[in-house]
């Protein structure tokens, strides 16, 4: 892996940048921040009196889409001035007390929409036509006893988008190339993408086969996906997330895969990461994947291009490439 040319492009003259770092960043990443500031790597995880060293010192937070930053932690930070999100998905960052104290939030949107779309097809096919099932059938010689099960057809079939933002366009894109239908739910009805809208996500489930689970995370979609929702996709209905755990009823959701209100479920998002339930876990009607929306050379490269240049533009006095908004 060769280090990107910015990572030795430390601010000419400037007293080093003290940087706290609050999440295990990708390693590229980390080493192109440790080449232009001075970091200091989730010391606030540690011992107090390091963390009371160094916090008056933090002008930036260098954090991942799973990241939580805290009022409590924003607060303990005087001289902080920009938090730069290695992720698109920011509901770990207390935005609004970031913002009180004029403090610059960013993240890195549209680098990984088509990964992450890629990743949501991906599931789906996965999870409908019973790949890995497909996998360790053949690996456990079970071929040799006869042809497996049949499973279910994508093409064709009726898409729900629930967030039709960046990525859930990038989806509805792909689905048409399997003649999907393509409908969605979303905060606000977009009548120029030309796709059927649903007020809310029952009835959109409803009306579908596929539920795809797309928007972002935080206290506006904490378990927007419940058992009436799960009832509405029904006995023969797929749902799939690359949002976030937390947009989904959990616990709802074992009790539908278990008893069969749905069919099945390809998921790369949890609750409570990397904690995975053990029901989930013994389900043979899903597909689990550890968060790997994003997760290629490709992708994360060009996030980690994109934070760092967030953090760049704000030492030099440049805009910000990519400020949440
Ligand atoms: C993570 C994500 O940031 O972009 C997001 O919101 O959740 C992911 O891309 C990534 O896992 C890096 O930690």
């Amino acid at each position: 892996m060769t280090t990107p040319a910015y990572a030795a492009a430390a601010l000419p003259t400037a007293p080093p940048v003290d940087v706290l770092v609050v999440a295990r960043l990708w390693p590229p990443m980390l080493a192109a921040l440790q080449g232009a500031f001075r970091i200091h790597d989730r010391v606030h995880l540690g011992e107090a009196s390091a963390f009371a060293a160094i916090a008056p010192l933090v002008r930036a937070i260098a954090a991942s889409g799973e990241s939580k930053v805290s009022r409590e932690l924003i607060a303990k930070l005087p001289s902080l001035e920009v938090i730069s999100v290695f992720g698109v998905g920011y509901d770990g960052i207390d935005v609004a007390a970031a913002r009180e104290r004029g403090i610059a939030v960013t993240h890195t949107p549209n680098v990984l929409n088509d990964e992450v779309a890629d990743l949501a097809i991906g599931l789906m096919l996965s999870v409908a036509r019973r790949l890995p099932q497909a996998d360790r059938y053949v690996r456990a010689g079970r071929w040799l006893e006869g042809p497996m099960p049949l499973a279910r057809k994508v093409s064709g079939a009726r898409l729900g988008i629930v967030g039709l933002g960046r990525i859930g366009a990038a989806i509805a894109r792909r689905a048409a190339a399997f003649d999907m239908s393509v409908a969605y739910t979303a905060r606000h009805e977009k009548p120029t993408l030309g796709y059927r809208y649903f007020a809310s996500a029952a009835a959109l489930a409803a009306a579908v086969d596929f539920l795809v689970v797309v928007t972002p995370g935080g206290a506006g979609t904490r378990k927007l996906i419940d058992a009436e929702v799960l009832r509405a996709l029904g006995k023969d209905g797929y749902l799939v997330n690359v949002a976030r755990g937390s947009v989904v009823d959990e616990f709802a959701l074992i009790e539908a895969l278990k008893s069969g209100a749905i069919a099945g479920a390809g998921l790369d998002v949890f609750e409570n990461e990397p904690n995975v339930p053990a029901e989930l876990l013994a389900l043979d009607n899903v597909v689990l994947t550890p968060h790997v929306g994003s997760a290629t050379w490709q992708t994360r490269q060009a996030m980690s291009d994109l934070a760092f240049g967030n953090l760049e533009a704000h030492f030099a006095g440049r805009p910000l490439l990519s400020p949440v908004p």
